[in-house]
C-alpha cells in the first residue's frame, strides 16, 4: 500500500526507536525528565527563542496558544481554511470562549491588507481583537509557504495594534528546506509558535510550543495541566524528536521533490486538475471533475489498486509525501492513478 493520506503516517525508523529505548526519563510534570529537558531546550534554540514546552499533538499546541494569548469574548483573525478553523472541533470556541474571524487567503495566505481590514476598530460596540494566527505550510492551501516579506508586514501591522501573533508551524521545517530561511527567521515576529514533530519529521508523536516570553511559559505550562497533556515520563517521546530534529530535517527536501514528481504524473491524466507550479513543498492538492465516480468511490478505487489518498471537499483530493514515500512508489501510484482517472 502507499500511503499518501498524509505526512502524519510515518512509522518511526529502528534508529529513531533505539533512540527511544535508550532515553534517560524522569517525570516531566516535576521538570525531571532530562530527555524532554533536553528536546525543549533544541528547539527553543533552534526557533531563536527563550523557552519551550512539549505537548502530546499539533492541536494542543495551537489550542494553548490561543488559551494563553486571548480572553473568552475576544476574536481572532485566522485564514479561512486553516487547521484550526477546519480540523479542532472547534476548540478555539469550547475552550478558550473567543470567535473566530475567518480572511480567506489565496492558498491559504492572508495579504497585510486583509488582515488590517479584518482588525476591529476600538469602539464601543465591537468585539476585541486579540490575536492573529498564521499557518505556514498551509495544509489546506497545499503545502504553500508564506514569504518572509508577508509575514514581516502581518506583523507590523499587529505591533502597531497591539496584537499578539502565534504560528501553526506544524510544517514550519518544509518551509525552511524549500526556502532556506530559517526557522528563526520565521518564528521571530510570533509570540508563540508550534512545531510538529510527528508529521513529515518522523516522530510518532509530540509538538511544541516556543516562545520568548517565561511568563508565557509558566500560563502555557498550568493549561497543558489543565488539557491533560501533562505527561509523566515523556522522555521516550521526546528521544524520538530529538532524533527527528537531527536526522529527518534537510531530507524533507525529497519529499519535496517527491511531490513535485507526483504532481508531473497527475497533470498528465486528462481528468486532473492541478497547477505543479502550486506545489511548493510536501503537500499535492488536485482536482478530478465531471468523473464517472463520485470522490469517496475514486477513494476506495484507488485504495483497491494499492494507493491511499483523501478526498477534502468538493471535488478536492490531496497527496502527501513523507519519508516512507519513494520515488519508485509514486512512480507506481502514478500508474495507478492514470488507471483509476482514466477509466
Ligand atoms: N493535520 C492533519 C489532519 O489533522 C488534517 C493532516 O493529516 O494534515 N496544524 C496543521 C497545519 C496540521 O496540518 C495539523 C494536522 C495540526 C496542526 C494538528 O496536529 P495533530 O494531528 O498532532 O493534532
Amino acid at each position: 500500500m502507499i500511503d499518501l493520506r498524509s505526512d502524519t503516517v510515518t512509522q518511526p525508523s529502528p534508529a529513531m526507536r533505539e533512540a527511544m529505548a535508550r532515553a534517560p526519563v524522569g517525570d516531566d510534570v516535576y521538570g525531571e525528565d532530562p530527555t524532554v529537558n533536553r528536546l525543549q531546550e533544541m528547539a527553543a534554540s533552534l526557533l531563536g527563542k527563550a523557552g519551550a514546552l512539549f505537548v502530546p499533538s499539533g492541536t494542543m499546541a495551537n489550542q494553548l496558544s490561543i488559551r494563553v494569548l486571548t480572553q473568552p469574548g475576544q476574536e481572532v483573525i485566522v485564514e479561512s481554511k486553516s487547521h484550526i478553523v477546519r480540523y479542532e472541533q472547534g476548540a478555539a470556541g469550547a475552550l478558550s470562549g473567543v470567535q473566530l474571524h475567518w480572511v480567506v487567503g489565496d492558498r491559504g495566505i492572508m495579504t497585510p491588507e486583509q488582515v488590517e481590514a479584518a482588525i476591529r476598530p476600538r469602539d464601543p460596540h465591537t468585539i476585541p481583537t486579540a490575536l492573529i494566527c498564521v499557518e505556514n505550510t498551509h495544509n489546506s492551501g497545499g503545502g504553500s509557504i508564506y514569504p518572509l516579506g508577508t509575514i514581516e508586514r502581518i506583523h507590523a501591522i499587529a505591533a502597531r495594534h497591539g496584537i499578539p501573533m502565534h504560528l501553526d508551524g506544524a510544517r514550519l521545517f518544509n518551509a525552511v528546506v524549500a526556502t532556506g530561511v530559517s526557522a528563526a527567521d520565521y518564528a521571530r515576529p510570533f509570540d508563540t509558535v508550534s512545531v510538529c514533530l510527528s508529521k513529515g519529521l518522523g516522530a510518532p508523536a509530540g509538538s511544541l510550543i516556543i516562545t520568548n516570553e517565561a511568563a508565557l511559559l509558566d500560563k502555557l505550562r498550568r493549561f497543558r495541566r489543565m488539557y491533560g497533556g501533562a505527561m509523566r515520563q515523556a522522555g521516550i517521546l521526546a528521544a524520538a524528536g530529538i532524533y527527528a530534529l537531527e536526522h529527518n530535517i534537510a531530507r524533507l527536501k525529497d519529499d519535496h521533490d517527491n511531490a513535485k514528481r507526483l504532481a508531473r504524473l497527475l497533470q498528465k491524466i486528462p481528468a486532473v486538475t492541478l497547477n505543479p507550479e502550486h506545489v511548493e513543498t510536501n503537500i499535492v492538492m488536485f482536482d478530478v471533475i465531471s468523473h464517472r465516480l463520485p470522490p469517496a468511490e475514486i477513494v476506495a478505487a484507488l485504495k483497491r489498486e494499492g494507493v491511499l489518498i483523501n478526498a477534502v471537499g468538493g471535488t478536492t483530493f490531496r497527496a502527501v509525501t513523507h519519508l516512507d514515500v519513494s520515488p519508485q512508489d509514486i512512480d507506481r501510484a502514478g500508474e495507478i492513478f492514470a488507471r483509476v482517472l482514466g477509466s
